[in-house]
């Protein structure tokens, strides 16, 4: 009995001893959760139904927008990592990794420090960057309405730096936000010179820009910066279509959380779909970055992979549902507003001969008429085969000035007289040169288009014709006249070629 009893104390004392263990332990949980929680990227048309969180974020933007751009933590330093023209060489300037498989793990680095900047400049401890889904819903296609109203320098969301027709509200097009082809990738690289993978092509050491780009990169990435760059109210591009500009804009951040949204998407995808845990050099290398201290930092591959256990954010939805098919109707005169209907009239396709040293693109569309190669084994085109290899049109040694991007869209065997309209099955996309090396070929996949147009038995001979249409849009403050000659020449290249991978 006095050995039970004892026993009892004993227990009830350590029963006791538990507890307030248990109390300091569930405190310091607590603690620790509070400096470790999980913090949700959120759709921004989610976020900016609270005021109070669109007012956190224009309050951390316009606090970095006022400290000095030789601070680390500033607006303009910030951008500059991604890339700059400026000429001072400062710490992780111009470090941005296009067209290699470091594209979307370096963003994710970049945004991450970045985030933790923008939290603590805002004051607000929960603040975390929403992401812009352009793809999924027509509703959200357009530029969120806070990144665009009030159009003045009181809205640190705004920059006039834009197209135009972004900046009121027009949605993207619809084939410009597909990520289907990136998708369907279950290979997340492929070798060196190959972008058919989801992030891009292997290297060993990092690289600034270089081509091709992968598959997310292309599409939807760099379809999007382009169209929202596109033409400002001065007839240039906006700061979107360059690399060097780009993070500058508000929205880059919520368009490169998207991009990173939909690696996560990618995953669940399964099927094999995985990181390159066993490529020691995407693991390993390091890029530097500045924390919300203005610290230097450095982080790998390695440090990157789970951004619940190691970055302490996730998304509010990262499903991954393949994107409806995008199938549009066929043009249609009578629904084009009138001002395409105007410049409908400036077709003359002309039958440029693709041998010929180059191409310049100008105010006037022009159509290159592709002869599609013969296979080696039969008389058929290769357009006759079955289309198990995508087609790319590709455009070769291509020269541009990236600090007037001119956004020409791409359509394949647009009827003469007809309306081009980047809802319909002709459009491929834009020229989209965003951080391509100058002299590079750009490759843009037609592979659904082929087989639609086959289908519709659209391809009728060895050719096919690629139109480059000069942007339509006129800025408000300027004629066409005006407007127009800026176009020539900013776009030169060798020749245009359909290729299979
Ligand atoms: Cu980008």
């Amino acid at each position: 009995m006095l050995k039970l009893s004892g026993l009892l104390r004993k227990m009830i004392y350590v029963g006791c001893l538990s507890f307030l263990i248990s109390i300091l332990l569930f405190n310091n949980g607590s603690a620790y959760a509070a400096t470790n929680q999980t913090f949700i990227r959120e759709n921004v048309y989610t976020f900016m139904q609270s005021p109070e969180k669109i007012a956190a974020l224009k309050k951390g933007i316009e606090v970095m927008k006022s400290r000095s751009d030789t601070d680390p933590t500033s607006w303009t330093y910030q951008a500059n990592i991604h890339g700059t023209d400026d000429r001072r060489t400062l710490p992780a300037w111009n470090t941005c990794q296009h067209g290699s498989f470091f594209f979307p793990s370096w963003h994710r680095m970049y945004l991450y420090y970045f985030e933790k900047i923008l939290r603590k400049a805002s004051g607000d401890t929960n603040l975390t960057l929403p992401y812009w889904n352009y793809s999924d819903s027509q509703a959200q296609r357009s530029l969120p309405q806070p990144f665009r109203s009030p159009a003045d320098n009181s809205n640190p969301l705004y920059v006039s730096q834009r197209d135009v027709g972004i900046n009121n509200g027009n949605a993207l097009p619809t084939r410009d936000v597909n990520y289907n082809l990136a998708f369907q990738s279950t290979n997340f690289l492929s070798p060196s010179l190959s972008g058919q993978s989801f992030a891009g092509q292997e290297v060993s050491t990092p690289t600034h820009f270089r081509s091709p780009h992968g598959r997310l990169e292309r599409l939807p990435h760099d379809q999007v910066h382009v169209d929202v760059g596109g033409v400002d109210a001065n007839g240039a591009s906006g700061w979107m279509s360059n690399p060097n500009t780009a993070a500058l804009d508000p929205i880059f951040w919520l368009h490169h959380a998207n991009i990173d949204r939909l690696w996560e998407s990618w995953l669940k995808l399964g099927d094999g779909r995985a990181d390159p845990v066993n490529d020691s050099d995407w693991m390993n290398t390091t890029f530097s970055f500045f924390d919300e201290n203005g610290q230097q930092v450095q982080l790998s591959g390695k440090d990157i992979i789970n951004t619940v256990e190691q970055l302490n954010y996730r998304y509010d939805d990262a499903s991954s549902s393949p994107q409806a098919s995008v199938r549009t109707q066929p043009t249609d005169n009578a629904s084009s507003p009138p001002e395409a209907v105007v410049k409908t009239q400036l077709i003359e396709p002309m039958s440029v001969n693709n041998k010929q040293d180059s191409i310049e693109l100008s105010d006037v569309p022009m159509t290159v008429r592709v002869p599609l190669e013969k296979t080696e084994s039969s008389e058929d085109t290769l357009i006759t085969e079955p289309t198990t290899k995508p087609f790319f049109i590709k455009v070769e040694g291509v020269e541009y000035d990236p600090n007037n991007l001119v956004p020409y869209e791409i359509y394949i065997n647009l009827p003469q007289g007809a309306t081009p309209d980047t809802e319909s099955f002709y459009y491929v996309g834009k020229l989209a040169l965003f951080a391509y090396p100058q002299g590079s070929d750009f490759s843009i996949e037609i592979t659904d288009i082929v087989q639609e147009l086959q289908r519709r038995q659209l391809i009728t001979d060895d050719t096919i014709s690629v139109t480059f249409m000069p942007p339509r849009q006129i800025p408000a403050s300027r004629t066409m006249e005006e407007a127009i000659p800026q176009l020539q020449g900013k776009i030169r290249f060798r020749q245009v070629t359909i290729t299979r991978d």
